[in-house]
């Protein structure tokens, strides 16, 4: 146990710094601190030493250095069981500093703002702070080094329990939280001044990315039960995003579980109105749109009732008690939504074991969620990781082209819209028949297109839905006029495909020979 005699305070964001300050000194601790700290301190009647004054040399330079001094460091980094140590501190009149107390500059805070200049970046670089940070974490052993405010309550009470000292577990893990601040803060700097091309304009692959990921929780196993796995985020996730769900019942989450509950979150919040999006092993069994979150659960429903059994079902609007009600007659894994109503989660009550996650409206909290899209996307190559910027595309009225003889109706216009939005969520090669704001049927994740085509419309058979007048969307281009010959029999009527292939026009002309629409997008939406 070390008894904490002499704490240096200095810190940017001053929550919750008086009262603890307050507590060190009723411990008899002796305080020192920089300018703006101390004079909170003074002004509250806390007796403190501005380091100043300890050090014997003036805050200088605009306040870029006011504690990098040897007396503070060597108090801090001098080894208490080193003999050689000691003498040299005694010889040198530096006295221990047993604990360190230091929030850094808001260099997150100011690069997050729109307006920050590069001069506001860089004058928000903390060099003293992290110096500090530092030096007393790499001497865990003797020194206590607090970056949060989080951390002042239980140190405090572990200085209760212990006449005024830490013990060296916590001196440990208060070490390993410092090194992450400070390896985060670096990482931001360094990202942030990375994304500057030389020009000034913003470079969106800069050479280096600092990806850093804090853990959400550990899981139980991986995609199976030989596979160990924990859940990670990234720092600053984007708002919306499944990472900032709250978990409000049930089982805990696996790994399939968030991968699944992912893809219908990301695909349900694509739409507009009020949609439901039911997913099994990753694709989309049944998307549909309605008045209400019930008429759009049934509809998804339908589209393919055996997939449906334990699947992830994802809202974008609060779901109430009568979609609760239909919701617990099937067998389901997890349930996502913005919110829900009281009487709802009532309902899920009596279903202990389902999971309910509840993920906050981007901040504006209205429908537009374009500025609750995740930036980037990536995917793990062995040592290695491919990244890219999200498919964020969306089309609209004007990039679509009619290519055949047959121009589209409104309502064929707004379902081949309803096809291409679902077939983005689809694993490729994917095709998505849909109709009247429902998908009818869903071919997914095959090697051909064709084969895509005929599953999708085995499915609908199936489920005993009709594919006659039904649109089609296919991700990705048509390279034979295969696929449309059996769209076409199944029975649709109009077909959504970006485009581009060299087969072109034998594809149009089949779409042409049955009478179909075809309109292109001009862009693709492979999912891997
Ligand atoms: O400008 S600095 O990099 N130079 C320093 O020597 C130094 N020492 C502490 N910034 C420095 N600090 C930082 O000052 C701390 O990390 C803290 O964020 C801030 C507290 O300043 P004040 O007590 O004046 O409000």
């Amino acid at each position: 146990m070390a008894v904490i005699k002499r704490a240096l305070i200095s810190v940017s964001d001053k929550t919750g710094i008086l009262e603890f300050a307050q507590a060190l000194a009723g411990f008899g601790v002796e305080i020192l601190s920089t300018g703006g700290t101390a004079k909170l301190f003074r002004d509250h009647g806390i007796a403190v030493i501005e380091v100043s004054d300890y050090t014997g040399f003036p805050e200088m330079l605009d306040g870029r250095v006011k504690t990098l001094h040897p007396k503070v460091h060597g108090g801090l980094l001098g080894r208490r069981d080193l003999p050689e140590h000691v003498t040299a501190m005694q010889s040198a009149g530096i006295p221990n500093i047993d604990m360190v107390v230091v929030n850094l500059y808001p260099f997150e805070a100011t690069v997050a703002r729109p307006d920050a200049t590069l001069e506001d970046a860089i004058e928000n670089i903390d060099i003293g702070g992290p110096a500090m940070v530092r030096s007393a974490a790499k001497n865990w052993q003797d020194v206590a080094v607090l970056t949060d405010a989080s951390q002042y309550d239980d140190v405090l009470a572990e200085m209760r329990s212990t006449g005024g000292a830490t013990s060296k577990a916590t001196r440990f893990s208060l070490s390993v939280a410092a090194f992450n601040r400070v390896s985060n803060y670096d990482g931001a700097i360094s990202d942030y001044l990375s994304s500057f091309n030389a020009d000034g304009s913003r470079n969106e692959f800069p050479g280096q990315i600092n990806g850093r990921l804090v853990k959400v929780q550990d899981l139980r196993y991986g995609e199976n039960p030989h596979q160990k796995a924990a859940f990670y985020r990234d720092l600053y996730p984007a708002p919306g995003s499944l990472v900032t769900a709250q978990q409000v019942q049930g089982k805990e989450l696996s790994y399939n579980n968030i991968a699944d509950a992912d893809a219908a979150w990301e695909c349900v919040k694509s739409f507009d109105g009020t949609a439901c999006v039911i997913v099994k092993h990753a694709n989309p069994c049944g998307v549909a749109v309605g008045n209400s979150t019930l008429e759009a659960y049934q509809k998804a429903f339908q589209t393919d009732p055996t997939s449906a059994f334990g699947g992830i079902i994802a809202f974008n609007n609060t779901l109430d008690g009568a979609t609760a009600e239909a919701v617990s007659k099937q067998f389901v894994e997890v349930l996502i939504a913005p919110d829900y109503t009281e009487e709802a989660l009532e309902i899920f009550k009596a279903k202990a074991n389902v999971r309910v996650l509840k993920i906050a409206l981007p901040a504006g909290g209205d429908s537009d969620w374009s500025h609750g899209r995740n930036s980037h996307d990536t995917k793990r190559v062995g040592s290695g990781v491919l990244i890219q910027t999200a498919d964020n595309h969306e089309i609209s009225m004007d990039d679509i082209k009619v290519v055949t003889k047959k121009q589209p109706t409104p309502e064929q216009l707004e379902d081949l819209l309803f096809a291409w939005r679902v077939a983005k969520y689809v694993k490729s090669n994917a095709i998505v028949f849909c109709g009247n704001g429902m998908t009818l049927g869903v071919g997914a994740g095959q090697m051909s297109r064709v084969d895509s085509t005929k599953i999708a419309a085995i499915k609908a058979q199936n489920a005993g839905l009709t594919l006659q007048n039904s649109a089609v969307a296919s991700d990705a281009f048509f390279p034979f006029r295969d696929g449309v010959d059996v769209l076409a029999e199944a029975g649709a009527t109009c077909v959504i495909q970006p485009g581009g292939s060299i087969r072109d026009d034998e594809v149009i002309a089949a779409a042409d020979e049955h009478g179909l629409v075809m309109v292109f997008t001009g862009v693709r939406h492979f999912r891997h």
